[in-house]
C-alpha cells in the first residue's frame, strides 16, 4: 500500500494547441482515485495549482524566444511548493498540463538525492532556447532539469540540474529535431527509439533499465500520452504513428512495477479536445494502475 498523493498543473502554456489544460479533469473523469484506491492504496488529491489561462497573458508571451517562460516558472515554483509539502515517503502524481509540468515533479522528486527518471515519450523533449524549432517549452523540460538552457528554468526550485544526464532513460522516442541527437549523445543520455522497442523488445529494456536503476532511492516515470500510437491514444496534441501499442505500454508499466522502485509518476499530454469519448485519459488511468501494481492473477 502507498499513500499517493495526487496534484493537478491545468497548464496549456508550454506548447501551441489549446485543451490540454483539461488534462487533469479528464484523468480525475476517469477515475484515477478511485482505480488506485481499489488497489488499497490511500490516495490523497490535493486539487489543482493555479495556472492563468494564455488569454491573460498575452504581454507575458515573449521571454527571449521562450514562450510564457515567466507564467511556467511561477506555475513550477508554485507547484514545487505543493509537492515538498507531502507527507514523506508520499507516492506523488502529478497532472498535466503539457510536458513542462514535469520540471516542477523531477525538481520535488530530486532534492537532497540522485534520482533516476525514465521519460516515457514520443518526444525527447531535449531542446534548449537555441535548438527549439518552436520556442515551446514543453520541448524542453528534460534538457532543463539536465542543468542545459535558460537559467530562470535550470533554477527551479535551487540552483542547478536536478539529475544527471547519465541518470535519464528515454523510450518510445520517434522525434527528434537536430540539436536534440547532438545534445542527448554528448550529455550520455539513454535512448531506447522505437527501433530499440521493436528490436530488443519491452522486457529486455525493462531488465536494462532494473539494473541502471538498482540501489537509486528514488526513480521518476514521466509519462507523455503521445508515446502511446495515436490509434490507440489520439488525444495528444503532438501525435507521431508509429507509437507503443496499448500491450507494449502496459508491460513497461508492470515490469517497472516489478522492479519495486519507481517513487513518482507524471501523467501529461492528455487533450480532451482532440480526443474521443475520453480514451486517452483512461487509457493513462489504466497505465497508472499497471504501475502501482495492478495483477491480473
Ligand atoms: N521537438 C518539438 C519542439 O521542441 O517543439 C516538439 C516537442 C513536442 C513535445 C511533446 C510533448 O512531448
Ligand atoms: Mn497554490
Ligand atoms: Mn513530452
Ligand atoms: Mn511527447
Amino acid at each position: 500500500m502507498k499513500r499517493i498523493g495526487v496534484l493537478g498543473m491545468p497548464m496549456d502554456l508550454g506548447q501551441g494547441r489549446r485543451g490540454v489544460d483539461m488534462g487533469p479533469s479528464a484523468i480525475r473523469y476517469a477515475r484515477l482515485q478511485a482505480v488506485l484506491e481499489e488497489l488499497g492504496h490511500e490516495v490523497h488529491d490535493y486539487g489543482d495549482v493555479d495556472i492563468p489561462i494564455a488569454e491573460s497573458l498575452r504581454h507575458e508571451r515573449e521571454s527571449g524566444g521562450l514562450s510564457y517562460l515567466e507564467p511556467i516558472r511561477r506555475a513550477c515554483e508554485d507547484a514545487i511548493a505543493h509537492l515538498e509539502a507531502m507527507p514523506d515517503g508520499a507516492f506523488p502524481i502529478l497532472l498535466g498540463g503539457d510536458h513542462s509540468v514535469a520540471m516542477a515533479s523531477v525538481t520535488g522528486a530530486s532534492r537532497h538525492r540522485r534520482i533516476g527518471v525514465i521519460w516515457v515519450d514520443a518526444h525527447a523533449d531535449f531542446n534548449t532556447p537555441e535548438t527549439s524549432p518552436s520556442g515551446n517549452i514543453h520541448g524542453m523540460p528534460l534538457a532543463h532539469l539536465c542543468g542545459l538552457g535558460d537559467p530562470r528554468l535550470v533554477n527551479l526550485g535551487w540552483e542547478g540540474a536536478k539529475v544527471r544526464p547519465e541518470d535519464v532513460v528515454l523510450i518510445g522516442i520517434r522525434s527528434l529535431d537536430p540539436g536534440e541527437v547532438r545534445l542527448l549523445r554528448e550529455r550520455g543520455v539513454t535512448v531506447y527509439t522505437m527501433k530499440e522497442v521493436d528490436t530488443l523488445r519491452v522486457p529486455a529494456i525493462a531488465e536494462a533499465i532494473a539494473g541502471k536503476f538498482k540501489g537509486f532511492e528514488r526513480v521518476h516515470v514521466s509519462l507523455d500520452a503521445d508515446v502511446l500510437d495515436p490509434e490507440i491514444a489520439p488525444g495528444v496534441g503532438t501525435p507521431v504513428p508509429g507509437g507503443l501499442t496499448y500491450r507494449e505500454a502496459h508491460l513497461l508499466m508492470e515490469l517497472l512495477c516489478d522492479t519495486g522502485l519507481v517513487t513518482s509518476l507524471d501523467l501529461v499530454e492528455v487533450n480532451p479536445i482532440l480526443d474521443i469519448a475520453n480514451r486517452t485519459a483512461r487509457i493513462m488511468v489504466e497505465l497508472a494502475s499497471s504501475l502501482l501494481g495492478k495483477k491480473i492473477y
